[in-house]
């Protein structure tokens, strides 16, 4: 059976509504691949992550490297999800370096990776837009690989399309052209990519992230939340009682003063105001206990530097992870 070249689904021409749908067998690309390429037309798959955990057991079975990418705007918190079914060799890849801003420290934001308790043996921060230190990790795939093959994994919308589709343009004379998008499950099962006779790259679809806002939300709000260029943190010194509004998608509201820095998309429309406010209090309400200098986290949509300890109220979407953690940059 031959698979699409762009998502890795096994290609079929009896059922028009599932996956590998293609009109011919003899086309390389299925319906769907060939509709995001060529119209921007994404149809949603609905997919659990249990076929995604079968291929990292089938992956841990190898003695095989693995480069594990993370998405530095979206890092999920269940990260260590993946640790309950890899014990390969890892290259970290912390990825979309470009949308965090030039200020920051690259091996700052290395440290905050330092207890994944992963079998890490490199850490490398990547734009793959921007090809920034892609040499490096091509080095370091040669460096480390145990055999030919080489895995990547983590969740969807990392990236993990996009950077083999470079590595490929990069260092290989074969063509390849994976399909990419900004919605989850764009790769529906591996697809293996012969990058010279001595590396081939196997492509995975990413483990799923319930608590990512982009599950629920409009497909035309997604260029609003999702970063493209280089992210202008908003610093505000807070004085009480106040609430800062995160377009229609969040809204936290203070009691205590505090200093707060918002990293999110710079197409949002973000607003401090001093009058109380009703709006959107009928999303979820959460009350976080935040210590000084701590991330807040509204998944796949911001994250918030708070400098001192307080309590805060947040309200957005449900089902959407709301937490802290230690501050990355
Ligand atoms: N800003 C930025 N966006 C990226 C980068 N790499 C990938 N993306 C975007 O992230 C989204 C998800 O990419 P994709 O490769 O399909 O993710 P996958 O699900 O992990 O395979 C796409 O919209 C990409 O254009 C990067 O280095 N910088
Ligand atoms: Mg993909």
């Amino acid at each position: 059976m031959n698979k699409c070249i762009g998502c890795g689904a096994t290609l079929q021409d009896k059922y028009t509504e599932q996956v590998g749908y293609t009109k011919s067998l003899d086309n390389k690309l299925c319906e769907r691949c060939f509709r995001i390429n060529n119209y921007n037309d994404y149809k949603l798959i609905n997919k659990d992550s249990s076929s995604f955990i079968d291929i990292l057991k089938n992956i841990n079975k190898t003695n095989d490297l693995v480069i594990l990418v993370i998405d530095l705007f979206n890092i999920s918190k269940n990260i260590s999800e993946i640790k309950k079914y890899i014990t390969n060799d890892i290259l970290l890849v912390l990825t979309k370096r470009d949308i965090i801003p030039k200020s920051c420290y690259d091996e700052k934001i290395k440290e905050y990776f330092n207890d994944l308790n992963l079998n890490i043996k490199e850490k490398i921060i990547i734009s793959t837009l921007k090809n920034y230190n892609l040499d490096l990790l091509y080095e370091k795939i040669n460096q480390y690989k145990k055999s030919k093959n080489v895995y990547v994994i983590g969740f969807t919308n990392a990236g993990k399309s996009t950077l083999i589709n470079k590595i490929i343009y990069n260092y290989s004379s074969n063509k390849c052209n994976i399909t990419t998008s900004n919605l989850p499950t764009t790769t529906i099962d591996t697809i293996n990519i012969k990058v010279n006779d001595e590396l081939t790259i196997i492509d995975t679809p990413g483990l799923i992230d319930d608590g990512d806002i982009i599950n629920y939300i409009d497909i035309k709000d997604l260029n609003k939340i999702i970063p493209k260029k280089e992210i202008k943190p908003i610093n505000y010194q807070i004085k009480v009682p106040a609430t800062i509004l995160i377009d229609n998608f969040a809204k936290l509201s203070f009691i205590e003063k505090n200093n707060i820095t918002i990293y999110a998309s710079n197409n949002l429309n973000i607003k401090r105001l001093y009058k109380s406010n009703n709006t959107l209090e009928n999303l979820k309400k959460y009350i976080l206990n935040v210590d000084e200098d701590t991330d807040i986290v509204i998944q796949g949509l911001c994250f918030i530097n708070v400098k001192y300890k307080s309590s805060i109220t947040i309200y957005t979407k449900e089902n959407v992870s709301v937490y802290t953690r230690k501050h990355l940059i």
